[in-house]
Order: structure tokens, then C-alpha cells, then sequence
């Protein structure tokens, strides 16, 4: 019989890790470096020694569970994901990955067989860059830099907070660059956040590659004034040209773009209350494609979408680029691998794209990285709605299981 996850052990482990931060809807608010994230680092912290791993910190904050096998210079075996959420999100969206890797090393560790990898389990620090996009995954490749950590997403004042929160510093971050030794291999669960597993009636899937996922501010400027004695015609109302600019950026997308998606998922008013004519709004907004020149592309076409919806309104808008993620491709030979051991295991997989970015986008920069989907009920993700059949959890847990025994364990 070939090896396999526990699955009572993995429900039990799944369960304290979705405690610290769970909201009344039967979601996960526990942002990074919030106080509700920190507690299920704690938590986490806890289980490695309870469960005999060592805790590894890294300047990140990134937190990993390390198990040595019996050659001292064997390479590693990372696998792992992450234990932050965004603001009132889903109880699978990383915390799945981080326990099944848990769960999948624990089995390996109890195998009969002689390990040829070491073992390592990692939490990394911000992916869903509540400061900055895979934060602890960029730091931990060498990939994040000074600027990055200048313009954090929230306010710097909060991030500098945030940081004391945790016992962080921008140097310790900046130092968790461990590119010159890399893991051998580097391997994700993660729940799909979409429907294509759903719709082709597959039980798991093989991602072939990520986005690329750019950030921009757009800040539209006009003039505050009453907002009742101003006539209608005689206002410069920044809401109207960043009102515009979101329905543009629709429009643009559908009508042009349909290989790419774009969101605005903010807009900050000035001064920002009732009675005064808003006099900047600021929007944030984000745009994905797996094709760099397709995103430049429509980079372009909105950053005349915002000219034309401040003329139109006697605005003038300043288009800025925050940040970008790299579209990144996984490993063929890994794919492979993870393919056989679908095959092995009979569930049904299909091969796909990842629209979501994942901490496994950056360590593809360093090492030859895997990525395995489950699917997610109706598609739903970044909500208390997000559910996954723990069935299918039980099953991905095992394709984990299988690919990483494949590479760690001496044939
Ligand atoms: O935004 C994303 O794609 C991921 O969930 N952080
Ligand atoms: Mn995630
Ligand atoms: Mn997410």
C-alpha cells in the first residue's frame, strides 16, 4: 500500500492552525503581522516542537519547521505556504498548504525508508501582501528590495508599526536572502479560488505557471469645495473622474484585453466626508496576464483611460506603478512528477494556469518549485464563503505526499 497523510491528524493540525483569527462567518481575519496573525505563528511555533521539528525565523519573520535527515550536507526539501489572510477571508486560502506540508513531512519523517533530503516546512511572511505582495517569498529569494519596503500597500506608519508588532526590521528583511543556497525543491498545496477544477471535474490540479500581477495608484486631482453651494456644473468632483476611470478600465479589459484581468479594489477620498466636494481620490488598482508585453500593453491603454476620465471632468491625473510580481513558470520535471502521482493515486487532474499569485512564483526564481491545486466550492476565495471538500484536502495532502517523496526519499 503505498504511503499515505493521516487524515485525523491533518484535520486535527488544520484545525488549531484556523483558530487564531477566525471570524463569527466561519472565516479567517488575520491579516500579516496583525496580532490574530502573530497568535497563529504561536500556534504554529507550538506544534514544531511539540511534534519534534526545530523552528526556524528567518529577518522575514518567515517561520519554518526543520527536519534533518541523517546525511548533514543532504539538500532540502522545502514545502510550504502561508498562515496570513487578507482582511475577513477563507480558512483554506495558505493555512491549507502550511498544514498539509506539515502533515506531509511528519508522514515522510515516520517512513521506513532512508531520506535523502532534509525536510523543511515554511510559513512565509505576507503573501497576500497586506504590506507588500509576497513579502516573506520575495524576501527569502532575493527578490524584494529597499523600494519595495518604502511604499508598503497600507501607510508606512502602520507598516513601521506592524513590524514592531512582530520584532521586524527592513534590514532583517532584507537579510533573509537565502538565494545562495536554495532548497533543492520547492513544493505548494493551495485551494484553486476559482472554478475551472469544479467545471472539468478534476480532483486536482498541476499548475504549469503563474500572472505576472502589476500595481498601480491613480490619483485624481481636482478642487474641494461646498457641497452645497457649489452648482453641480461648476465643480472639478475628483469622484466623477476616478468613477469614470473604473468603468473604463472594465470596458478596456472586455473589449480589448480578454486575455488579461484588471480590478480596482480601492479608492481613498480627500479630505473624505460629506459635505466637501472630494478633492483627490486615489484608486488602486491591479492588473494580471501571463504575457509581460500583453500587460504593458494594457498598462497603456489605462493610463489613457485615466487621461481621458480626468479631461472629461476637469481633472488631472497622476498614473504610478507600486509594485509588480513576476509571472513565473514551475518546473517540467516536477509537473511530471506530480502527474505520475495523480496517476498512482487515481484522481482525476488537469494541467492549468494560476491566476492567483503564490509564494511558489518567487521560489521558482531559485529553485525548481511544484504548485497543487484543490478545488474550490463555486469558486469562492477571499471570503468566509471559501470551502474546499475535506476529501479533496485529504487527496491533495497525498499528492503532496507522493511528489515529495518522490524527490526525497532514496528509491
Ligand atoms: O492575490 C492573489 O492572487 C493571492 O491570493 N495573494
Ligand atoms: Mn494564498
Ligand atoms: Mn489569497
Amino acid at each position: 500500500m503505498s504511503l499515505e497523510v493521516n487524515p485525523l491528524r491533518f484535520a486535527e493540525i488544520f484545525r488549531a492552525l484556523t483558530r487564531d483569527g477566525a471570524t463569527a462567518e466561519g472565516g479567517l481575519n488575520r491579516p500579516a503581522l496583525s496580532r490574530a496573525h502573530l497568535d497563529a505563528r504561536d500556534t504554529f511555533r507550538g506544534l514544531i516542537s511539540e511534534c519534534g521539528f526545530e523552528a526556524h525565523t528567518d529577518g522575514a519573520g518567515n517561520l519554518s519547521a526543520v527536519w534533518r535527515c541523517a546525511e548533514p550536507d543532504a539538500p532540502t526539501l522545502m514545502l510550504g505556504s502561508h498562515l496570513d489572510s487578507v482582511p475577513n477571508g477563507g480558512r483554506f486560502d495558505g493555512t491549507l498548504g502550511v498544514t498539509a506540508a506539515f502533515e506531509v513531512a511528519r508522514t515522510l519523517r515516520e517512513a521506513p525508508h532512508p531520506k535523502k533530503m532534509h525536510l523543511e516546512v515554511m510559513d512565509f511572511t505576507d503573501e497576500e501582501g497586506t504590506w507588500v505582495s509576497l513579502m516573506g517569498s520575495r524576501a527569502a529569494t532575493g527578490r524584494l528590495t529597499e523600494k519595495d519596503l518604502a511604499h508598503p500597500r497600507g501607510n508606512p506608519e502602520a507598516f513601521v508599526m506592524a513590524l514592531d508588532r512582530a520584532g521586524l526590521t527592513v534590514e532583517g528583511i532584507l537579510g533573509a536572502d537565502r538565494s545562495a543556497e536554495p532548497p533543492a525543491a520547492y513544493l505548494e498545496l493551495h485551494i484553486e479560488q476559482g472554478t475551472r477544477l469544479e467545471r472539468t471535474n478534476s480532483r486536482i490540479g498541476i499548475v504549469t505557471g503563474m500572472v505576472g500581477i502589476h500595481m498601480f495608484l491613480i490619483a485624481f486631482n481636482g478642487q474641494a469645495n461646498h457641497a452645497g453651494t457649489t452648482p453641480m456644473l461648476e465643480r472639478q468632483d475628483a469622484a466623477l473622474g476616478a468613477s469614470a476611470f473604473c468603468l473604463a478600465v472594465r470596458r478596456r479589459v472586455l473589449e480589448d484585453f480578454p486575455d488579461c484581468v484588471a480590478t480596482v479594489g480601492q479608492m481613498k477620498f480627500v479630505p473624505g466626508t460629506f459635505n466637501i466636494v472630494p478633492d483627490q481620490v486615489t484608486v488602486f488598482m491591479e492588473l494580471r496576464s501571463d504575457d509581460p508585453h500583453r500587460a504593458g500593453q494594457l498598462e497603456d491603454a489605462l493610463r489613457g483611460a485615466a487621461a481621458d476620465a480626468a479631461d472629461g471632468y476637469g481633472l488631472t491625473a497622476e498614473f504610478n506603478h507600486l509594485e509588480s510580481v513576476t509571472e513565473s513558470a514551475m518546473d517540467p520535471d516536477i509537473c511530471r512528477l506530480m502527474e505520475s502521482s495523480c496517476t498512482r493515486l487515481g484522481l482525476k487532474y488537469s494541467l492549468l494556469p494560476s491566476l492567483a499569485g503564490h509564494d511558489a512564483q518567487s521560489m521558482a526564481r531559485i529553485c525548481p518549485s511544484g504548485l497543487l491545486f484543490v478545488p474550490s466550492r463555486l469558486g469562492y476565495s477571499h471570503s468566509a464563503a471559501e470551502y474546499t471538500d475535506w476529501d479533496d484536502c485529504v487527496a491533495g495532502a497525498n499528492a503532496l505526499l507522493q511528489t515529495a517523496h518522490a524527490l526525497a526519499i532514496s528509491q
